[in-house]
């Protein structure tokens, strides 16, 4: 029976959703629209089966066809980013990001080893081991022992002889970069190198930028890391899930710390979805899509430091806009909700030398994957740089206060507030007129 005769409430809900991802600028970076396509195969009766192990190896009768969809995903992966399998594995199994990642330091390291990662205000992720003095906050963070890398002060960028140095005294076990909030390439040769000196694995965290080193926009790891991680729902378009590439020798060990030692069973009808993405992947048009991501967001970030905006970094390589909010004189809680109201989604990010919060840290982060996908450009960059820096000028005055109380009474005034603004009204029915004319594409 279809959802819409048999669960009213769900459906409605469903149909709420759609109507607001069609209506909305998605500028959240790490969010994109996966094809029709896509969202059959994870809709499809793969989501019936178990299939605890690897392809052939499964402790489950009834595994013939989805030994075939999973050898298949694994090949289409491979070849996207012309792997050589003899020299490579690949793992699909993984849940998303984070349980990926824990798996991978599980299969390298003993408990207690060390782990050189990114710092998380300075672009890095939750699952490279964050904690805070006093307080393991992931459970990395309680089994290994982490220390963080930092960007430069002055140009908010990386110092590569700086990580060199510091990995020297760490004596890591793993270096990890990667991140969601970094604007600007890594450089995974000099990674590498800094790993390989001292003894330490190098893994890369791509999650972020998948897509685009699937279609050629930024520089690949593969040549230099020891195991790739990236995430296949961003940049990438597929569906939420997770893939581990690493060097054949590191393979075995990271199929079993993701099956049995973390997970159950893998979502196969998940590995559909991510098999059908690979597949859209390889095509011309899905590379000139991901040049297209980076031309929009260099645009974004020239006109945001046109306006006067402190763009970390000074600009992007990549699909991501960071922007310090602190010379502004605006709240990022404030701009981010003014935004919301706007139609135009984005979130509110820490950024480096943060003295914020991660509930009210200093700067919004905005990423162009999600409007690319409907075909946006150069023309409609210009309109939507313009409403962002209108927005964030006309709240800029509005002070978040200091003090709790005072903060929860003003959280609540603002959400009255915001919405009635003529100037974020005006903008909303602009967005929505522009988004009426990008449809969210059924298929690519
Ligand atoms: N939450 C994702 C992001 O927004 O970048 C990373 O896990």
């Amino acid at each position: 029976m279809a959802i819409n005769t048999s669960d009213r409430q769900v459906a409605v809900l469903i149909t709420a959703e759609s109507k607001r991802q069609q209506e909305v600028l998605e500028m959240i970076p790490s969010e994109n629209y996966t094809s029709q396509a896509v969202r059959e195969a994870v809709g499809s009766v793969f989501i019936n089966k178990y299939a605890e192990g690897q392809a052939k190896k499964r402790y489950y009768q009834g595994n013939s066809v989805v030994d075939e969809l999973e050898s298949l995903c694994k090949k289409r992966a491979l070849e996207l980013f012309q792997l050589d399998p003899d020299q490579w594995g690949v793992n699909v199994q993984a849940l998303s990001g984070s349980p990926a990642n824990l798996a991978v330091i599980a299969a390298l390291l003993e408990p207690g080893e060390r782990i050189l990662s990114m710092y998380l205000p300075d672009g890095g992720h939750l699952s490279h081991g964050w904690q805070l003095p006093g307080k393991k906050v992931t459970l990395v963070a309680k089994i290994w022992d982490v220390t963080f890398y930092h960007v430069d002060k002055g140009t908010r960028v990386f110092d590569y002889d700086e990580i060199q140095k510091q990995a020297k005294e760490v004596k890591p076990k793993l270096l990890i970069s990667g991140g969601t909030a970094y604007p600007r390439e890594i450089d995974h040769k000099r990674m590498a190198g800094i790993a390989h000196s001292v003894g330490a694995y190098y893994l890369a965290d791509v999650s972020h930028e998948a897509g685009l080193i699937a279609g050629g926009v930024n520089t690949s790891p593969f040549p230099y890391a020891d195991v790739v991680m990236m995430t296949t729902h961003k940049t990438l378009r597929g569906p939420r899930g997770a893939m581990i590439f690493s060097k054949k020798e590191l393979s075995s060990a990271i199929d079993q710390s993701v099956f049995p030692s973390i997970q159950g069973g893998p979502h196969e009808h998940t590995i559909a979805g991510i098999a059908v993405a690979l597949g859209e992947a390889k095509t011309p048009a899905f590379s000139a899509y991901a040049k297209q991501v980076v031309k929009n967001a260099q645009i974004l970030a020239g006109l945001f430091m046109k306006a006067g905006l402190d763009v970390v970094s000074g600009g992007t390589d990549k699909h991501l806009v960071l922007i310090d909010l602190r010379s502004s004189g605006a709240s990022a809680w404030v701009v981010a909700w003014a935004l919301e109201y706007a139609n135009i989604v984005v979130n509110r990010n820490t950024v480096p030398f943060d003295n914020g919060t991660s509930v009210y840290p200093s700067g919004i982060r905005l990423g162009t994957p999600a409007i690319t996908t409907r075909g946006m450009k150069e023309k409609e960059m210009k309109l939507i740089g313009g409403w962002i820096t209108e927005i964030i000028s006309s709240v800029k005055d509005i002070r978040l206060p200091e003090n709790k109380e005072e903060r929860a009474a003003f959280i609540i005034r603002m959400k009255k507030e915001l919405p009635a603004d003529k100037t974020i009204q005006r903008i909303a029915k602009e967005v929505t007129e522009l988004t009426a004319k990008f449809p969210v594409p059924e298929r690519y």
